[in-house]
């Protein structure tokens, strides 16, 4: 799917989903003329629904954050809500559908914990035309018509200002641990990627050890413990930790290794929770790059123009910031999750 995200379709970026201004420097303007998605329109009410949403699990403050925003809108509109928790596993997600489906929801949405995978399972939910939304994490395959919309965020470009921001930070010179998110996932893969290609103009800035740390605080320690005992962990002086759980985990390890975190080893990680902001505070953790879970509004804008009948875009993201000791007191009263 990444590769449609560059050349595709409809491409609309909605600013924190209430007040939609698209930026100056938006991709070429779609071509399903789709209005941006705005909020509840001041229209005539909407036909009440029942949506069919495949979470994840609950990794991560991330994801928690995401499953209320789900279920408060729910809640709010007066719509139906099938919720079913995955904990983390691709057959449980699938089981799910199929029982969606079974039940006649009218729209299905789902986070894919994993890219790849899914088209036999959407391509039953299209022949019982229900639409399916994929929410926050993208999918890999051939027909882009087994879904009919995506909302999230644009995973590689947190990656490319993650890279970006350490690059800034430590003059281009950096030994770099990663905690990688849960293999197989789009924003572990994306984050990766656009990383790796911000830092790739820098010769001094090298990854010196790469592995998973599934997106938790338990295993972000683990894993960040076992670093600190290898040399390449004994002397790197960054960590870039695909979300603020694993940092969060990780700068235990650090102080318990005796080493602080955010200065002996500059910390970078992405989401935006409350407690990476806090961690900013404190000067343990430098930088996270947003990431936004408030994705109820615009995924029950989308199921009810849908179930409307009207055409929606296919892609939505989110508009993101970067936060570090600069700006971080700007949100940090603010940030509910
Ligand atoms: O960054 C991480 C969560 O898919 C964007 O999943 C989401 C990621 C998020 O577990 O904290």
């Amino acid at each position: 799917m990444r590769k449609m995200l560059l050349t595709t379709m409809t491409v609309s970026l909605v600013g924190l989903w209430a007040c939609a201004p698209a930026t100056t420097d938006a991709p070429p303007p779609p071509v399903v003329s789709a209005p941006a998605i705005d909020g509840p329109a001041d229209s005539a009410p909407a036909q009440k629904l029942t949506l069919g949403f495949a979470q994840v699990g609950a990794e991560s403050d991330w994801r928690k954050a995401n499953t209320e925003s789900i279920k408060a809108e729910a809640e709010k509109r007066g719509h139906e809500l099938k919720f079913s928790d995955a904990q983390q596993k691709q057959e449980n997600q699938i089981k799910a559908i199929r029982s969606f489906i079974a039940q006649g929801v009218d729209v299905i949405a789902f986070a894919p914990v994993v890219e790849t995978g899914w088209d036999a399972v959407l391509a039953e939910a299209k022949a019982a035309n229900i639409p399916v939304i994929l929410s926050d994490r993208t999918i890999n395959t051939q027909d882009e018509t087994l879904y009919t919309a995506f909302v999230g965020s644009d995973f590689r470009e947190e990656g490319r200002r993650a890279g970006k921001w350490l690059a800034e930070k430590t003059n281009g010179e950096a030994s770099i641990l990663e905690l990688q998110g849960t293999p197989g996932s789009a924003p572990a893969n994306e984050r990766k990627a656009g990383f790796a290609e911000a830092i790739a103009d820098f010769p001094n800035m090298k990854i010196v050890k790469s592995q998973t740390g599934e997106f938790t605080r338990a295993m972000g320690k683990e894993v960040m413990e076992a670093f600190l005992k290898t040399p390449e962990g004994q002397g790197a002086t960054a960590l870039y930790a695909h979300n603020d759980d694993m940092a969060i985990g990780a700068i235990q390890a650090i102080e318990a290794a005796g080493k602080k975190p955010g200065q002996d080893i500059v910390i970078v990680s992405v989401d935006g929770v409350k407690d990476a902001f806090l961690a900013i505070q404190e000067g343990k953790l430098n930088c996270t790059v947003e990431c936004n879970p408030l994705l109820g509004p615009p995924i029950f804008d989308l199921a009810e123009k849908l179930v409307a009948g009207e055409q929606v875009p296919k892609i939505t993201y989110s508009e993101e910031g970067v936060f570090d000791e600069n700006n971080y007191a700007d949100v940090i009263n603010d940030r509910k999750y």
